[in-house]
This record gives structure tokens, C-alpha cells and sequence, in this order.
């Protein structure tokens, strides 16, 4: 699968990309490997609070196959370019809402979110709602939008009621979006199954791996040493294993950060 130039113009533009039915062929498999990680894991999501597993598609050598999905594999080309790497993601089973946020906000280099929602999910049902174009490094300090955490005491609305749109799913659409760009999500059960999958484009400057290696550093609050599992990439072809090798070079220090955190922490984060 490739992209048009019209979707990664629109995704460059406003900071997103819906691909509705994307992987639409896989999606009861992916469902019930997607519960199947929880299982193996001991995990029992009791709807109070957020459950997650990081690194998630790592999990499960079937799930790991997502990186060589043709559709998938296209759409992380199409926004990053053909070198782009994979460093990992997270499994969740969310409850409620998540407040306005971005996910850091990367000056440099090119980082992305591919999200599966495995439940069907609209704008007061918990689907992801995003500001348009609030990713854009030069509008940073000269658009008030990236405070929509503030919306009470900025504008007077609560957080739900910031002008947004709603990126509705099916089981089978993914999302993509850049990791500036603000988001949130309202409404949604105690029990809404999403994972995601994170990229950058290929470092090629020194200042885009030290930013790299700041993003690996962050995985170890979920006391993890390597970024992507063994069997990811035992199972790796020579064309996923693209996806890996820069990573896996730059992530030496994550065991050491780990352990302070296992050290420092009562459990693995969970968010
Ligand atoms: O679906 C959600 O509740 C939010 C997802 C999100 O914030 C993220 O993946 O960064």
C-alpha cells in the first residue's frame, strides 16, 4: 500500500491521518491476540483505572507480524520515509476519559503514533478528538490551542466542549498522528482496547539520535531494558529488522535507568 500525495500533504497540514479499514482483513485475529497479551501477562483490567503493557505488539510473535503488514508498513513509510524505527508501544485497556495532551513535543526529528481501536468509538464514546495543525513547531508559543488543558480557566469550557474533531473508528482503522499533535478522548467505557505502535523517521544527525535516545530513556518507568522484546526480533526478516537496528544501537543506556526506576518506583508506570 502507498500513499497519495493528498494524504501525506493533509497529514503534514493538520497533523493526522484516518485510513479507514486498513487492516480490516486482520482484525479478529488481532483482537483476540490482543487479549491474549493481557492473559499471558496475568493481567485483569478491573475498570478502575488504566491497564497497560509496553512494549505491546512485541508481546506475541503473531502481533509483531503488524510491522510487516503491507498496509501498515505503507502508511509509516508514506509519513517517515522507508528507514523509519520502530520503538515500540503500548497495549491499554482505557477507562474514561484522557485529558488534552501531547505526547512531549520533538523539535527535532519526526515522531509518530499509529493507534488501533479495537472497539467502535465516537466523539462522546471515547474515540481519539484532535486540534488540527497543533502539532506546528513554529505556532508553538503563538497559539493558545496546545493549553486546551486549561480550557476551564482559558476559555470557560470544560476540556470536552475544545473545538476539535472527533476521529470516529471501527475495529480495522488506524490513526496515525504526530506526537506534537494535541489530543484527548471523552466518554469512552472502563474498558476501551486500543494499542499503539511508535516511530521516528531515521536519525541522521547527531542532535536527531541524542533525541532518540531521550525518547528510549522514557520506557524505563515501564522497567523494560530494551525497547523492543526478544521475540520481536528473533522473528524479524531482514526487512523488519530495518526498523530495529538503529534502535537497538542507541539503547544501551535503558537498563541502568531501568533499574533506578524499578528501585524508585512501586509498580511499572502506567501511562
Ligand atoms: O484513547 C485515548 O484515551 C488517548 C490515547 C492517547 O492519548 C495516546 O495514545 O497518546
Amino acid at each position: 500500500m502507498e500513499l497519495t500525495q493528498e494524504q501525506k500533504n493533509f497529514y503534514n497540514t493538520f497533523g493526522y491521518l484516518v485510513m479507514p479499514g486498513l487492516v480490516r482483513d486482520s482484525v479478529d485475529w488481532i483482537s483476540s491476540e490482543f487479549e491474549a497479551v493481557f492473559t499471558d501477562r496475568g493481567v485483569q483490567h478491573d475498570g478502575s483505572r488504566r491497564s497497560v503493557i509496553v512494549p505491546f505488539i512485541d508481546q506475541r510473535e503473531k502481533l509483531c507480524t503488524l510491522l510487516d503488514h503491507p498496509g501498515v508498513d505503507g502508511l509509516i513509510r508514506g509519513l517517515l520515509g522507508e528507514e523509519f524505527n520502530y520503538l515500540g508501544g503500548d497495549g491499554n485497556f482505557y477507562t474514561g476519559d484522557t485529558r488534552w495532551h501531547s505526547d512531549g513535543f520533538h523539535t527535532i526529528g519526526h515522531y509518530l503514533k499509529v493507534a488501533f481501536y479495537l472497539d467502535p468509538v465516537s466523539k462522546d464514546s471515547g474515540c481519539l478528538r484532535v486540534i488540527p495543525g497543533s502539532q506546528r513547531i513554529d505556532l508553538y508559543d503563538k497559539w493558545e490551542a496546545r493549553k486546551a488543558r486549561e480550557s476551564e480557566n482559558l476559555w470557560g469550557i470544560a476540556q470536552s466542549q475544545v473545538p476539535a474533531i472527533p476521529l470516529e473508528s471501527q475495529p480495522g482503522d488506524v490513526v496515525a498522528f504526530n506526537h506534537g499533535l494535541m489530543h484527548a478522548a471523552f466518554g469512552g467505557s472502563t474498558r476501551r482496547r486500543m494499542f499503539t505502535l511508535n516511530c521516528c523517521a531515521t536519525c541522521e544527525s547527531e542532535a536527531e539520535v541524542k533525541e532518540m535516545e531521550n525518547f528510549i530513556s522514557g520506557a524505563a518507568r515501564f522497567w523494560i531494558d530494551h525497547t523492543h522484546s526478544e521475540v520481536m526480533r528473533r522473528t524479524a526478516s531482514p526487512q523488519r529488522m530495518r526498523h530495529l537496528r538503529q534502535v537497538m544501537e542507541h539503547e544501551g543506556h535503558l537498563p541502568a535507568l531501568s533499574a533506578k526506576a524499578r528501585a524508585e518506583m512501586a509498580e511499572p508506570a502506567r501511562g
